[in-house]
């Protein structure tokens, strides 16, 4: 069934594409998408379908992947993303099968993960995420391509990505991230509405460290329409750190589920800056390995302010940390190293 549905697909879509955008499309790349029958996954993996994260140019083949026990939802979705008809997709593999997933796959967006239970300690999420994320790193390491792009959504984020690259032998560690885009991007709103301008109109700003209520918004070197802005600071500590902090349990209220096109937007954000680059004079926010910048122990999966240009990521340097910034980096940092020595068995 699922052979036949990937090559009925691919016929289908290689006609379309070609009638629709001529001559100048690329080669296909493969895009994985794991917790693909969830609810980000349903956001999602329909504007990746579209060509939103990659360009009108590039088709894609989609690798859907999520548990056995989603399939009969999965195959549903794979019908919708036939019955839309795109132009750029190129093929559908609906699989629970890692091996067949992850084949050559150039990016994947590793959403699925164990989510927290009712009465679930952090400790006892890190060790059922921390086997998901073990086994999809043999995955990745066996079958994906080398140039294999991956942004980890799945939470705890930060860990389950240094769980996953652990696993990694022959593909540069740089290629393994987790999403702080979702914060940086809540972030960037809170400010515009406090300051009366557009999101757009925000920049300089970043989120460093966790995804997680320790997450550290830093706004020192903010510009707004391009010219340095500044917020009181009482503002600041009572009601913008707070806010960006707490957003995903304020919209858990509001709408009984948790955020899941934002997420979703946010996910395909980070690889379209990770593959296009950032704009001139401003920076974004990624969870990347350290490099022992900003006195971050090497290796924590950390969220850094980045340039990216030619497909590759530089932490910004020299930020101004006030004694104020530092005492939330520090609380960040033991934050992450307390989650790597309670997974530290899964890292040998
Ligand atoms: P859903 O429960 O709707 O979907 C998760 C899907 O993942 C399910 O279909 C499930 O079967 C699948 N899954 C679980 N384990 C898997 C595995 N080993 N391989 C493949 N698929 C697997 O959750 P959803 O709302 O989509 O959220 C997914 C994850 O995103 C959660 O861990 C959530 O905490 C995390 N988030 C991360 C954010 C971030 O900023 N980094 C923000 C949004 C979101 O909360």
């Amino acid at each position: 069934m699922q052979k036949y549905l990937q090559k009925a697909l691919t016929n289908q879509f290689t006609r379309a594409s070609i009638a629709h955008f001529g001559q100048s499309l690329k080669p296909p790349v493969r895009v994985a998408i794991t917790g693909a029958a969830g609810q980000i996954g349903y956001s999602l993996i329909f504007r990746v379908a579209s060509g939103e994260m990659l360009g009108p140019n590039q088709p894609v083949i989609l690798h859907l992947i999520d548990l056995p026990f989603a399939m009969t939802a999965l195959n549903g979705v794979a019908m919708e993303i036939q019955d839309c008809a795109f132009p750029l997709v190129q093929g559908i593999v609906a699989t629970d099968n890692q091996t067949v997933g992850f084949k050559d796959v150039n990016y994947a967006l590793l959403v699925g993960a164990k989510p927290r239970g009712p009465g679930m300690e952090r400790g006892d999420l890190l060790k059922d995420n921390g086997k998901i994320f073990t086994e999809t790193g043999k995955y990745i390491n066996d079958h994906a391509s080398r140039d294999i792009k991956v942004v980890v959504v799945g939470n705890p984020c930060n860990t389950n990505c240094l769980i996953l690259a652990n696993q990694i032998k022959d593909i540069p560690k740089e290629n393994f991230t987790a999403m702080t885009r979702l914060d940086h991007n809540r972030a960037q709103y809170q400010l515009a509405d406090k300051l009366g301008v557009h999101s757009s109109d925000i920049r300089k700003i970043a989120i460093f460290g966790n995804h997680s209520p320790t997450m550290v918004p830093y706004i020192d070197q903010m510009t707004a329409k391009n010219h340095k802005a500044t917020v009181d600071q009482q503002w600041v500590t009572q009601t913008f750190i707070p806010s960006v902090q707490q957003r995903g349990a304020e919209i858990i209220k509001a709408r009984k589920l948790s955020s899941a096109a934002s997420a979703g937007n946010a996910a395909m954000n980070h690889i379209t800056t990770w593959v296009n680059g950032t704009a001139e004079g401003d920076y974004t926010s990624m969870a990347i390995p350290s490099d022992g910048s900003y006195g971050v122990p090497k290796g924590l999966i950390f969220s850094f302010p980045v340039t990216v240009k030619n497909g590759k990521y530089s932490i910004v340097q020299g930020l101004p940390i006030s004694p104020f910034y530092q005492g939330l980096l520090d609380k960040t940092i033991k934050e992450l190293v307390d989650e790597r020595n309670a997974v530290d068995h899964l890292l040998k």
